[in-house]
């Protein structure tokens, strides 16, 4: 008998696990960032390197694809400070980067629900990010057909209220509470995909609202890869006010063409790109004419996706202090070169930056900036990279200055 309901326990135990499947996974992405001569001035001793480290955590829950959980530990940040050493200022702490449910194909519908605190990014972030590694807030609607995919978001951008502002019963007028309002984020991002995914056309809509001030981004990008020709093509306008007296229109807008062609006889691409984000050229009008990112993340172009960090160029990522957190009143130049004949990849890049908008008598010209980077795949298992900005500073800065060299060390692997 006792043989018996240990059998039947069993037996439970076994079918309740197999109910749910379980996948834990990670990732840890390595960088080590340096530079020298970042005051442009070669008489005078300045330089660093430090570790910016990246490591995650992932389980995933899933109950016969209908519903999914994802829980997602991580900590992300400038490492190398020992506990032992300094009360202040120590390593980057593990916080929940994501924590949601995938209520998938309600009803085997193509409709499915998240709910949590998941990544936001769409295309190559141009307008709207979640800055890398945070996941936000909030719920999302997905209608996916395969050709056609809409996502429609809900997101707390920022909660100022909370629990702490409760008062409960007849307070005494002078003791009124006024709740702030939280910053929310309304949108919709619809993707339609051709020719077996080779090309993509998505379409946007986003409006944050924090009390009276609306502003909103409507956006197109068009993306193939045919014949070993790649275009890319993305503009996005901003619209609605700041609900002020007089209220400051928003009129900002950003886009960016590019291209990149892959040689036929030869494991070569050429490619070039210019992108565009707007300046206010008058700051006394009611139009705010300066372009502004949804989340004030950073834009990921296509050459600094290759040194496996934002931006643009590794010297212009660091003469902005490490990230350029909304990358507004400025227009890029791009030229690049890219050489893969297996295992290793070589690519040259050339940036021209500049500022759209200038007072009177400060030069547009930022700098240029020349730029390679090196990546070796080891056995098809993981791939180190090595990049160099050599940038010399435009007019914006000074005459006479020095070039400074930027750059990165890094690897990454998920598992
Ligand atoms: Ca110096
Ligand atoms: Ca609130
Ligand atoms: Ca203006």
């Amino acid at each position: 008998m006792k043989k018996l309901s240990l059998t039947v326990v069993l037996l439970l135990a076994t079918s309740m696990l197999s109910a749910v499947e379980v996948t834990p996974g990670g990732s840890m992405l390595f960088w080590n960032f340096w530079y020298n001569n970042a005051d442009f001035t070669s008489g005078t001793e300045d330089g660093d390197n430090w570790y910016f480290l990246f490591g995650n955590l992932t389980v995933e829950a899933k109950w016969d694809e209908h519903l999914t959980f994802f829980l997602n530990p991580a900590a992300i940040g400038v490492y190398g400070m020992h506990p032992c050493l300094n009360c202040g200022a120590i390593s980057p702490n593990i916080t929940m980067h994501q924590m949601y449910m995938d209520v998938n194909n309600i009803f085997d519908t193509p409709l499915s629900l998240r709910a949590g605190k998941f990544r936001v990014f769409y295309g190559d972030a141009f307008v709207l990010w979640d800055g890398g590694a945070e996941g936000v807030t909030g719920a999302k609607a997905n209608v996916n057909t395969g050709t056609f995919d809409l996502d429609i978001l809900a997101l707390r951008i920022a909660e100022y209220g909370g629990p702490g502002y409760i008062t409960v019963g007849p307070q005494p007028d002078t003791l009124e509470v006024t709740v702030p309002p939280d910053q929310n984020l309304y949108g919709a991002h619809a993707t339609l995909n051709f020719l077996e995914d080779a090309l993509e056309v998505n379409g946007y809509f986003y409006n944050l609202m924090w009390a009276d001030d609306k502003p909103m981004w409507l956006g197109g990008r068009f993306a193939g890869d045919i014949a070993g020709i790649e275009p890319k093509v993305e503009f996005v306008t901003m619209m609605g006010d700041n609900g002020g007296e007089p209220a400051l229109n928003y009129k900002g807008m950003a886009y960016t063409a590019q291209l990149k062609y892959g040689l036929p006889m030869a494991p070569v691409k050429i490619g070039g790109g210019y992108v565009y984000f707007s300046g206010d050229d008058d700051l006394t009008d009611t139009e705010n004419k300066a372009w502004s990112n949804v989340l004030q993340s950073v834009y990921m172009y296509d050459g600094a996706a290759a040194t496996g960090f934002l931006g643009f160029g590794p010297g212009h990522l660091i003469v902005t202090g490490g990230f350029c957190p909304n990358p507004s009143n400025m227009n890029v130049i791009n030229g690049n070169l890219e050489f893969n004949p297996g295992a290793f990849t070589a690519r040259a890049d050339l940036f021209m930056y500049s500022w759209n908008e200038v007072p009177e008598g400060v030069d547009q010209a930022v700098g240029n900036e020349v730029s390679l980077v090196l990546k070796y795949n080891y056995r098809d298992l993981i791939t180190f990279g090595a990049s160099a900005g050599y940038f010399m500073p435009g007019a914006y800065y000074g005459e006479d200055l020095d070039a400074m060299l930027g750059g990165v060390f890094f690897f990454n692997k998920s598992f």
